[in-house]
């Protein structure tokens, strides 16, 4: 892994409906993530929190995308940050902030790859675009806008798009995948990874397997984590929980074959919301995965 880490917060909330997910990067930075890092050597600068606009109506929703303008804004300038970082030889860290942010994200890293691989850990595949949204939330649209569906405000960040391709996503512990997100995943063939396969097959085959997919042709790989992922009783402190999901463990797993692996270039880790969690641990719990997947060791 590249021992060079820029850490930049996102506390974005406009691309979903509960309020305290803007806290995230904080509980964060709280729970100790850059002495985390440090302690295992590697360099790490915090470039701070995004400013994020206050909008005038939370829940205009003009064509199903609510806080359109705002959720564009804010990741346009997320890309050109991310891009700097990129060019500067450094490894970007984004800490969420909702999962709307990914546009963002991918948007300046696949500016430097053109074959970026994506592993989305999540229960949701967040590939809805307005027109499939039930929620017109831009946190549930973010996959697919990377790929190049959904309004042209945000697949057009930074001028090109797409951002990604189905061959190089492969999507793990999703649970609630809504009619329009089924479709569009099985119109583009794209490798998912569902509790099922995690019950049936275990973290170890199932991680393995995601890491051949997105090897497979590409030039870098990015982590998108959403806590959410891992089972609500492991991360409380998130804003669309869903029952039977990763446990805390296999989470660990996961995060220290990647390592292993290592195949990483950049990542992100979103949907950390303090206000619905119990004390703080849904940010521990992400520090903790940090650390497993930046290399440290049980002995
Ligand atoms: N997330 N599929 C639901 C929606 O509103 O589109 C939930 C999305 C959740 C998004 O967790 O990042
Ligand atoms: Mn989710
Ligand atoms: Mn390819
Ligand atoms: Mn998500």
């Amino acid at each position: 892994m590249n021992k060079k880490v820029s850490l930049i917060g996102v506390p974005m909330d406009l691309g979903q409906g509960r309020r305290g997910v803007d806290m995230g990067p904080s509980a964060i930075r709280y729970a100790h993530v850059i002495e985390r890092l440090e302690k295992l050597d590697y360099d790490v600068i915090d470039l701070g929190d995004l400013g994020i606009p206050n909008p005038q109506d939370r829940a205009r929703n003009g064509e199903n995308l609510k806080c359109l303008d705002e959720v564009a804004q804010v990741n346009t300038e997320l890309a050109e940050r991310v891009h700097t970082i990129v060019e500067e030889g450094r490894f970007p860290l984004v800490l969420g902030g909702d999962h709307s942010i990914a546009i963002g994200t991918l948007a300046g890293v696949a500016k430097h790859k053109k074959n970026l691989g994506v592993i989305w850990y999540d229960a949701h595949a967040d590939i809805n675009t307005g027109e499939t949204s039930p929620s017109g939330n831009i946190h549930g649209m973010s996959l697919a806008v990377g790929l190049g569906y959904g309004h042209e405000r945000l697949t057009q960040i930074l001028g090109y798009s797409p951002k990604i391709k189905p061959e190089h996503v492969v999507i793990i512990g999703a649970r609630d995948l809504d009619e329009g997100e089924k479709q569009l995943i099985k119109k583009l063939g794209i490798k998912v990874f569902t509790m099922h396969e995690i019950d049936r097959l275990g973290m170890t085959y199932v991680m393995e397997e995601a890491i051949k997919h997105v090897s497979n042709g590409t030039d870098g790989v990015h982590l998108s984590l959403d806590l959410d992922g891992l089972d609500p009783h492991d991360a409380p402190g998130v804003g669309t929980p869903v029952r039977g999901g990763i446990s805390y463990r296999e989470s660990h797993l996961a995060m220290e074959i990647l390592a292993e692996a290592d195949i990483l270039t950049s990542a992100e880790f979103v949907e950390v919301n303090p206000i619905l969690d119990h004390g703080n641990t849904t940010a521990n719990v992400a520090v903790a995965l940090l650390g497993s997947l930046f290399g440290e060791k049980l002995l």
